[in-house]
């Protein structure tokens, strides 16, 4: 895991346009600001899909009812603080045992004990692991459905969330479902500030990662010398977030010295946007079956019920 920080951070400062992938914002510190970002007035996402899933999770209990499911083992993908799935576990009686998988386990480990005294009759494993790519999952009587809030689904691609729908897939098997959260496509000002607060909340999280690569790969970034980029590009349908070098400098990671042009950017994070139809073609494609869809006022935010019928 050490080795593979060193080599993604040293690949991706070697590239023409640099480039850190978002995953590593998260080591302590990171998931800290995360959780401030979170509270933010800027940052409509996670209050608002927080608001939606209790109506969501008691409109699947009676969706389920209809399709005389009556036990389900839950899923969560890239599970981190466990905030989400807590209201959706209040109403959905029918869950009968609850898997968290994430890439940090410590974080993971905390919150689900957490987690295990708010529900203390239900059975909860965490799991860590790389939820990307397909999981052996314990076989269960229940019918599997996998979690996925917070649009990070957003942090890949079109082509990757494809390939991680599919992987899901894979993993949840034949019958199964997935609950999305995915960002909607909105006025661009409100994209732009809720990934460059007022506060500088988020400026703090994304100049974390170099704070992180300082101390893991004994790097010399001087933090004052880079500031934050949110922008939002309108032709790929995604908020950009970049550390901009505010003079010519360089820098030295792990031994490697990289030059840094005034102005040259280090690309620290994608955030897709997506309109409900358009996902929707990842969706088919990737073999599932939109049953669902909830908007959030105004359609800041989709919350989404996806089914697998067949097992090709
Ligand atoms: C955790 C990927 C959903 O893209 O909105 C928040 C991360 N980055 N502010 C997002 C993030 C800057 C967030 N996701």
């Amino acid at each position: 895991m050490d080795n593979e920080f060193k080599e993604d951070v040293l690949a991706g400062l070697r590239l023409t346009q640099k480039a850190l992938s978002p995953k590593y914002f998260y080591d302590a510190q990171g998931s800290k600001y995360f959780d401030q970002i979170c509270q933010l007035e800027e940052y409509y996402p996670y209050r608002t899909e927080l608001s939606l899933l209790p109506e969501v999770a008691r409109e699947l209990q009676d969706y389920f009812h209809q399709q005389s499911v009556d036990s389900i083992q839950l899923v969560e993908f890239g599970a981190g603080s466990l905030h989400k799935v807590k209201p959706v576990l209040q109403e959905l009686k029918m869950v009968k045992e609850f898997i968290a998988i994430d890439i940090s386990g410590a974080h993971l480990q905390a919150a689900s004990e957490e987690l295990a005294e708010a529900f203390p009759d239900l059975p909860i494993k965490a799991a860590q692991g790389d939820f990307t790519k397909p999981i052996e999952l314990a076989p269960s009587d229940a019918t599997p459905m996998g979690f996925f809030p917070g649009s990070t689904i957003g942090n890949f691609d079109p082509g990757e969330a494809l390939d991680f729908l599919r992987n899901a897939r894979t993993t949840l098997g034949k019958d199964s479902y997935l609950l999305l959260g995915v960002d909607t496509k909105k006025d661009q000002q409100m994209l732009e500030d809720a990934y460059d607060d007022s506060s500088n909340v988020t400026a703090r999280f994304n100049k974390n990662i170099l704070t992180r690569i300082n101390r893991e790969l004994n790097g010399n970034f001087d933090l004052s010398q880079f500031e934050h980029v949110a922008i939002y590009n309108e032709e790929l349908g995604r908020i950009e977030m970049h550390l901009r070098s505010l003079v010519d400098q360089q820098v030295t990671v792990a031994g490697e010295t990289f030059q840094f042009k005034q102005g040259e950017t280090i690309h620290t994070e994608n955030s897709y946007k997506y309109h409900p139809d358009e996902f929707d073609e990842l969706v088919t494609a990737a073999g599932w079956k939109r049953e669902c869809l909830w908007l959030a006022p105004d359609a800041i935010f989709s919350v989404m019920l996806l089914h697998s019928k067949e097992d090709n």
